[in-house]
């Protein structure tokens, strides 16, 4: 039976169907002159909570006495959210899916991840610089593609991963429980963060009818169509809350 199988899928394979389009190979690059920009907003519904405050207990000379102010759900004056994850999750055709010019950068600074959230793309790989004089431990949250549990002592001030697969990766320190990062490996260049005041913007985009999607570790997803036109705004909103 498996042996059967097997033969079909060479078969087909030979005759050039895809039948698993593998993540991060499907998507094809080509030139977009005509190309429209998706621009919006993802609000925080209702009143938020307050900002979250950890109490430092531990390593207290290189972390600093003071709570620490959680990075995960920053909410604006305007209930803007900062640092949404939003994509197009389907788009199989667009703009290059640029390498950065430098390495993306994930520092351990007075014991925060700097910066908490960051794009970049699949098959890259990330430099883990730890700042501090102080032992970090670096670890993905399970179920993560790819998974990694590192003990970055103070002497050891890089430490590199590649990343293979695309997906939303969160990152916490095993050593300071209030250390949190996300990490966004994309397969497609059509990613963004919002900003403080929860605005975000993908530029480029081919016309079309696409699927847009918010992510945010504490708030969830949510998903809604969009239509592109030639050279125009397409503007989105979205609001998100706490389940
Ligand atoms: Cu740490």
């Amino acid at each position: 039976m498996m042996r059967r199988w097997l033969t079909g899928v060479l078969i087909l394979s030979w005759l050039g169907v895809v039948l698993l389009p593998l993540p991060g190979l499907s998507y094809e690059a080509t030139t977009v002159s005509d190309g429209g920009t998706i621009v919006g907003e993802v609000k925080y519904a209702g009143d938020p909570p307050a900002p979250e405050k950890i109490p430092v207990t531990k390593d207290e000379k290189i972390c600093g006495s003071e709570p620490k102010i959680s990075p995960v759900l920053v909410v604006g004056p305007d209930k803007g959210v900062k640092d949404v994850v939003v994509f197009l999750p389907d788009i199989q055709k667009g703009k290059a899916l640029e390498k950065p010019a430098k390495a993306p950068v994930l520092d351990q600074q007075n014991c925060e991840y700097h910066p908490y959230a960051q794009i970049f793309p699949v098959n890259t790989t990330l430099e883990i610089l730890n700042s501090d004089d102080v032992l970090h431990n670096v670890k993905t949250e399970p179920g993560s593609k790819t998974s990694f549990n590192v003990a970055q002592p103070k002497f050891k001030k890089k430490i590199t991963q590649e990343f293979k697969t695309p997906e939303i990766v969160q990152v916490e320190c095993n050593v300071h429980g209030w250390m949190n990062a996300v990490l966004v490996v994309a397969d497609n260049p059509y990613y963004a963060l919002t900003d403080a005041n929860g605005s975000f913007k993908i530029t480029d985009v081919p016309p079309g009818k696409y699927t847009l999607k918010v992510w945010h570790s504490k708030l969830g997803e949510q998903t809604k169509e969009v239509t592109v036109a030639p050279k125009e705004d397409a503007k989105v909103a979205f609001e998100m809350k706490a389940p």
